[in-house]
């Protein structure tokens, strides 16, 4: 088995040297082969270069530059189609998502399709502001309702598949946009009847670096992507 781990980066260069860092030191004890795939959308802040600069000569560092296009969703899909592994980890680059549940997630996909980072099950939640945990569970609810999914996280971003579950799927109709992909590529696996388990994962605050989340313009952009899914007007 080889695992290709996907790191999205936009002006995360306070993060990306550490989480390779760790992210190495967890998987060393590991018997599977590994590879960090990062994607980065040319950050202004010289993250591209910060990866060359520390891992110059590291084959299982694999930086890939993107000049004339950006976005979380593109730049996920893009890493995914250039690594070589046959199970895929997708996570953040600045510690909201804790590494150390990388093996966890990389063995359960011994036994189910995907396994997918959950804040609301048993044991998940998130140690940044109260408001937005509340906030962010109501949506699923509402994404739960509206679309009749069972993940009760639909934005977490924090999962691992076999790469072979998306032989014959329009990769195009789900990757776009920022978190709302994560939504319709749950909803697409279970329409596909994937066999998911979600795992409780606690949010930790992001290490360094700026947030590139606009909240008020996602909830936007997430609302109009469920009713899109809800009514069939998306693909
Ligand atoms: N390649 C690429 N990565 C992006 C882009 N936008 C965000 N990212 C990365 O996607 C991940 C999630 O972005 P964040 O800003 O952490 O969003 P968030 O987790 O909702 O917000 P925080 O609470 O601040 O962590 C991070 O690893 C970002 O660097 C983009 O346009 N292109
Ligand atoms: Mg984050």
């Amino acid at each position: 088995m080889r695992v290709s781990i996907i790191l999205p980066t936009y002006n995360e260069k306070e993060s990306i040297g550490l989480l390779i860092r760790e992210i190495h030191h967890i998987l060393s004890s590991e018997s599977y082969e590994s590879e960090i795939v990062i994607v980065d959308d040319n950050s202004p802040d010289g993250t591209y270069q910060e990866i060359l600069n520390y891992f110059p000569d590291n084959p299982s560092v694999v930086p890939l530059l993107r000049l004339h296009e950006k976005g979380l969703a593109s730049a996920i899909l893009h890493g995914i189609q250039h690594s070589s592994g046959d199970v895929i980890v997708v996570m953040d680059t600045d510690f909201n998502h804790p590494p150390n549940l990388i093996p966890l997630l990389v063995k359960i996909t011994e036994y189910f399709d995907i396994a997918s980072g959950s804040r609301y099950v048993i044991g998940g939640g998130m140690e940044t502001s109260y408001g937005r945990y509340l906030g962010s569970k109501l949506f699923n609810k509402f994404i739960h309702y509206t679309l009749g999914v069972k993940t009760t996280d639909n934005l977490s971003g924090y999962f691992a598949f076999n790469k072979n579950i998306l032989d014959g799927i329009d990769l195009q109709s789900i990757f776009y946009g920022y978190g709302d992909y994560f939504i319709r590529f749950l909803y697409v696996m279970q329409k596909h009847h994937k066999f998911i388990l979600e795992v409780p994962v606690v949010y930790k605050d992001r290490k360094g670096g700026l947030s590139k989340t606009n909240l008020k313009g996602e909830l936007c952009r997430y609302t109009f992507s469920v009713l899109k899914i809800r009514f069939g007007i998306w693909k």
